[in-house]
This record gives C-alpha cells, structure tokens and sequence, in this order.
C-alpha cells in the first residue's frame, strides 16, 4: 500500500467526477495515490473495493477519498474537505455555506449535461435512448446550461474581486467550474462556442484557473484524463445544438 497521505477511488480511464477531486489534491500539491489507476485489474478492482468487508461509512458510488480511516463520498462533501484543509476556502463558516451551495449548484449542472446523452436510464446504452437524447440536449444548450452558467457569471459579477465565487482568491468551486466549462467545450463544440461569449467573467475564470503552476503542469502530464465518450461529458455531433 502507498503511504501517500490520500487515496482516491474512481473509474479508472475516465475524468468523471474523480477529477472535481484531482483538481483540488493537484492544485493543493497533496499526495495522492489515485488507487484503480495502480491496480492491474483497474474497473474490476474500483468494485472489489467498494463491495470489501469494511466498516465505518458505507459509499454509495465512486469518487470515494480515504485519508487515514476517514472514508469520504459525494464530490462536494469531498472537495469541501480537501478544500478545508489545504486554503483553498475561507475559514469562516458563512463563506463555507457559500461555497457549499455554489458547489451543488455545479453538482446540478453536471447531471443535467451528462443527462444528455443519457435521459432515461445510467443503467441503458446511449444508443438505447438516442431520441429522448437529441430533446433533452437541445433543452439543455437552449435553456439549462444558458441559465446555470448566467447564474455563475452574475455571482463572479457580484464577487468582483480579483479571485473567483467567493471574492478574494480562487478557492475549490473555482476549479469545479473551470473542468465542468472545459467539458461542457468538449461535449458542445459548437453550442458551447455560440453562447461562451454571453458569460465573460466565467471564460476570464477558466483561463485563470488554468494558470495556476500546479495545475499547469498537472493539465500537461499524463495524470489528466483525456474526455471521451464513455465520460460524464460526451461528444456525440447530433447532440450538439447551436
Ligand atoms: N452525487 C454523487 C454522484 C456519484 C456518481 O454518480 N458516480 C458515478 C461515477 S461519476 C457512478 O459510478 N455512479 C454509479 C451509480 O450511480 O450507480 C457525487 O457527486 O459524487
């Protein structure tokens, strides 16, 4: 076993919501071992270790952070966490409940999109469920992302700092949102590239939080998953409404 101070559970060939988790260990310079990725049977090792004889919290479904007998799940609750403990939120409770609701507000966002290319059932082959697809993803480029993002951008508006939601300095529901713009980009070339201009502080954030040196030189190395079609953000030209 490594001795790195956390491990991180998550399918191992996808950045899915594992990589809301990355962002925040990469860009705090933590230690972090992201488990399945070492093991030699990958997927099949994620189910064994979630189906294992522990005790203590019982997780639900992948990403699941475990630092020491802590053993953490749900995105938010886990970036929050991980934020908490490397400054990446403020230390006052206000600011935290804050950042707690801008960060299920991300959450929402990234089920509607990945509800695109899956509208009846995570349980069924995008294939199955191709025309309740193509509606589903035409009312979310037309109405759902349009409002999500416009909400973020009047929160950068109202923040008016020189960091992001919260003000001052770039905290964890930053990062989340610089990988939910970056799939939404993948996923909606064209659909995303028509509205991106409506949401300007939220781009200006984007490339800001890709300019952070670690997480630079994290973007760059083989650690960041590419996107593709079996992910949370998925390219499928039909879906892609402008
Ligand atoms: N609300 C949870 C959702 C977790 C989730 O849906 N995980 C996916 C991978 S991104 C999964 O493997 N789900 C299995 C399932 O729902 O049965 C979170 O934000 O962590």
């Amino acid at each position: 076993m490594s001795d790195a101070e956390y491990r991180l559970h998550y399918w191992p060939s996808i950045p899915g919501r594992g990589e809301y988790v990355r962002l925040v260990l990469e860009d705090a310079g933590a230690e972090y071992v992201d488990v399945v990725r070492l093991a030699a049977d990958r997927g099949g090792a994620l189910m064994a270790w979630m189906k294992g004889d522990r005790t203590g919290m019982l997780p639900y479904a992948p990403p699941i952070l475990e630092h020491g007998e802590l053993v953490l799940a749900q995105t938010a609750v886990i970036c929050r966490y991980l934020a908490s403990r490397h400054g990446l939120v403020p230390a006052n409770e206000a600011n935290r409940l804050l950042a707690d609701q801008l960060q299920l507000t991300v959450a929402d966002l990234v089920a509607e999109a990945h509800d695109t290319h899956h509208p009846i059932s995570t349980g069924a082959y995008y294939e199955d469920q191709k025309p309740e697809a193509r509606k589903r993803a035409e009312a979310f480029l037309t109405q759902r992302m349009p409002k999500y993002l416009g909400f973020f951008e009047r929160v950068l508006e109202r923040a008016d700092g020189d960091g992001g939601v919260l003000g001052a300095a770039i905290c964890y529901v930053d990062l989340s949102l610089f990988h939910s713009l970056e799939g939404l980009a993948y996923a909606f070339p064209k659909g995303f590239a028509a509205r991106s201009g409506d949401f300007p502080r939220l781009m200006a954030l984007r490339a800001k939080v890709a300019e952070r040196p670690r997480l630079a030189a994290y973007l760059a190395s083989e650690r960041r998953l590419p996107f593709s079609e079996d992910g949370l953000f998925r390219r499928y030209p039909e879906l892609d409404f402008v």
